[in-house]
């Protein structure tokens, strides 16, 4: 009754923004990430008779009922298909470099999705995992798998689930430039709800996205680097501009997101294909070659600390321990 599962993050090259289900995290498009290997979180699981409750332990600290209430409603999706009513101890610890202010839920989710799964020994395949994990985050459901993935949005519960596209093992990285470590004010979950019900920019993301999809994935499969940053870079600021039309309006750009973004601008000029993207936060993610990283992690750090500049490779899938 025992499980450990390690997954990591993921970074949306074509993003996920807007549900059609709030309760079964169905969304209103199809998305394409890249997993990255410097930033994962690690879940131990252990189902005990003698406990009278869940107990949920993150980064070591004991968390709070709400917290723990909210987790235990994930388990409860395994304890059902088990047919098991036992309570668990749940150990998280998220590995992001100190105060890289990245959100975990993708990781998060993840992990313990395959953490419960050893558990509980139901033997669920990748593709059942990535389902489940959607239950507790969208974005969970592509951290299941290494490289790049996709996430059909799919229509019920059965049909929303990701699938490995590509390795991504072809001189690819990803910078992460920690703009402000701080609490975002509006969450993602929040966001994109506010941007569904209110913003009249969000038919045109609708609009447009499956084609940007799809010219993504053309890109992959002919490893073309400077087509599939180009979209990166359009799909991110198209959705960026949705929330502007929202009411009331919000944005997660900050003075030194806009930097970053300059920087990698100049950069291209100069002859250097790097791309950018941005999620519910301020953090800017820079999409590269990993043997060109060097040059770019230089530029950047003419104006910000090299501990707010971290160099990420390729991600794997969900692992067990
Ligand atoms: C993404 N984001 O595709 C998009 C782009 C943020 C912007 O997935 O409500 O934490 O738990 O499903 O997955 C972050 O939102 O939201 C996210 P819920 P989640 O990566």
């Amino acid at each position: 009754m025992r499980g450990k599962a390690r997954a990591y993050t993921n970074i949306a090259l074509i993003k996920y923004w807007g549900k059609k289900d709030d309760d079964l995290i169905l969304p209103m498009n199809s998305s394409l990430s890249l997993t990255l290997d410097a930033f994962y979180t690690e879940t131990e699981v252990i189902f005990d008779e003698g406990l009278k409750q869940d107990c949920f332990y993150l980064n070591e600290v004991l968390q709070s009922e709400k917290e723990t209430l909210k987790l235990g409603a994930f388990i409860n999706h395994f304890r059902k298909q088990a047919n098991c009513s036992t309570h668990a101890v749940v150990k998280s610890q998220n590995y992001v470099p100190t105060a890289a202010g990245l959100a975990s839920s993708a990781s998060g989710f993840a992990a313990l999705a395959g953490a419960l799964n050893q558990a509980l020994g139901l033997n669920l395949d990748k593709k059942e995992l990535s389902k489940i994990a959607r239950l507790g985050s969208g974005s969970a459901t592509r951290s299941i798998y290494g490289g790049f993935v996709e996430w059909k949005a799919g229509n019920c519960h059965d049909t929303s689930y990701a699938h490995p596209m590509d390795d991504a093992s072809w001189d690819v990285g990803m910078i992460v430039v920690i703009v402000n470590q701080k609490q975002k004010n509006i969450s993602s979950r929040e966001g994109m709800k506010r941007t569904v019900a209110t913003s009249p920019f969000y038919r045109g993301w609708l609009d447009t996205v499956e084609e940007d999809l799809k010219q993504a994935k053309v890109a992959i499969q002919r490893k073309d680097f400077e087509q599939l940053g180009k979209i990166t870079e359009s799909n991110a600021l198209k959705m960026h501009a949705t929330m502007l039309g929202a009411n009331p309006p919000f944005c997660y750009f900050e003075a030194d997101s806009i930097k970053v973004m300059q920087v990698v601008e100049e950069l291209r000029c100069e002859g250097v294909p790097c791309y950018f993207t941005m999620d519910a936060g301020p953090n800017v993610k820079i999409l590269c070659r990993n043997s060109q990283a060097p040059i770019i992690m230089n530029r950047l750090k003419q104006m910000f600390k090299p501990e707010q500049i971290i160099l990420s490779g390729v991600g794997p899938d969900l692992e067990y321990h």
